[in-house]
């Protein structure tokens, strides 16, 4: 079983991440994770603070001559911005964010204790842990990559990409955020990851629980999703075919490859809908927690539309869900035991 957890605040020292039961004998090249980092701070529409910072990863456990030893895996990412004990308190709490219920929660009077956790500054964290289990993946020949697929309300095509940064600019000209939906896709699946008996290792709603707890996702579908539910099953379910060469495959995949909460060997197919950033330039009306008086929300630093990032995110986190599942059905503490046993099953699933 992997598992994991992140620490740090957005203007804290550090953002920290550690992984628990990755195999042993995996050899992880530094370079690879910072690479998803700089991706992850791209996309047109970040605000300044991604100006400031050049996330890289130091991995300070875990590792013996850059290969992974079975221990516990210690990611940090360095904030430049590390402010949080000179930042101003925030008391006009922002509509969309956590700041008031947080606030509540945990009775603070100041919302900058809440929204420094909440910020999705700690998705810097998730997405590093997520490329090293990105890594493991790849030596079984699963790879993974994201799409944005409408931002604003705009669907997004190659011929567009002008008119969707009108959008953005015009956004950040009437002190306005734009949300939008991205796509996630995984090839090199083997049928069988996940479960059909148990609720809670259905490999959908794991990856679905997982996708909403980043940062503004607000919806997650596999496959065509929510579409199936207005359609015909003769027009939802991907007709079975058989070749002696291809072995079992279909010619749709409404279902996204999952069925009956398991991988079925077709590419995994999940859609995410964010929504806009909750800080306004513009801000709504909002209320002071301090003098309960009505007060313009407090606006803040932030981003106009970080729809590519959380894309990027999502990637980490499904890669995470996947490396989940790949080592739930093939065990293994290393390396090569967990690949001898996942080569094994794939034989038996030839020969089917
Ligand atoms: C983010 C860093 C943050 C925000 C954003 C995500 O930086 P700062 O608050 O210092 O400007 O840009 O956080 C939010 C959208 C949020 O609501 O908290 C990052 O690294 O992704």
């Amino acid at each position: 079983m992997l598992r994991y957890m992140t620490a740090g605040e957005s203007h804290g020292k550090y953002l920290v991440a550690i992984l628990e039961g990755m195999v042993a004998g995996l050899k992880v090249n530094p370079s690879l994770i910072d690479a998803q980092l700089k991706r992850r701070q791209s996309g047109y529409g970040r605000g300044g603070r991604m100006a400031i910072e050049s996330d890289r990863v130091e991995i300070v456990s875990g590792l013996r001559k850059g290969v992974t030893i079975g221990s516990p895996i210690t990611l940090l990412i360095a904030n430049k911005d590390h402010s949080i004990d000179r930042l101003a308190p925030v008391t006009c709490v922002r509509p969309g964010h956590a700041d008031l219920a947080a606030s509540m929660k945990y009775d603070f009077n100041d919302a900058r204790s809440a929204l420094e956790r909440a910020s999705a500054r700690e998705t810097a964290a998730r997405t590093a842990l997520g490329t090293l289990c990105r890594i493991f993946l790849a030596h079984a020949g699963i790879s993974l990559r994201s799409r944005v697929v409408m931002i604003g309300g705009i669907e997004v095509r190659q011929d567009n990409r002008r008119l969707v940064r009108e959008r953005i600019d015009t956004a950040r000209h009437s002190g306005d955020t734009l949300g939008g939906v991205f796509e996630i896709e995984a090839t090199g699946l083997i049928a069988g990851l996940g479960s059909s008996v148990a609720a809670d290792r259905k490999l959908d709603a794991r990856l679905c629980g997982a996708l909403m707890s980043i940062q503004a996702i607000k919806g997650v579908e596999v496959g065509i999703g929510f579409i199936a539910a207005r359609e015909p099953g003769s027009h939802v379910h991907d007709a079975i075919f058989y070749d002696t060469r291809k072995g079992f495959y279909r010619t749709t995949n409404n279902a996204g490859g999952i069925e009956g909460g398991i991988s079925n060997g077709e590419p995994l197919m999940v859609r995410c809908a964010m929504k806009p950033i909750s800080t306004l330039m513009k801000p709504l009306a909002s209320v002071d927690i301090r003098t309960k008086k009505p007060h313009k929300a407090a606006a803040e630093r932030s981003d106009i539309c970080a729809v590519e990032a959380a894309a990027v995110v999502a990637e980490a986190v499904t890669a995470f869900e996947l490396a989940n599942a790949f080592l739930e059905k093939f065990g293994g503490d290393s390396l090569s035991e967990t690949l001898r046993n996942f080569k094994a099953y794939r034989k038996q699933i030839k020969k089917f």
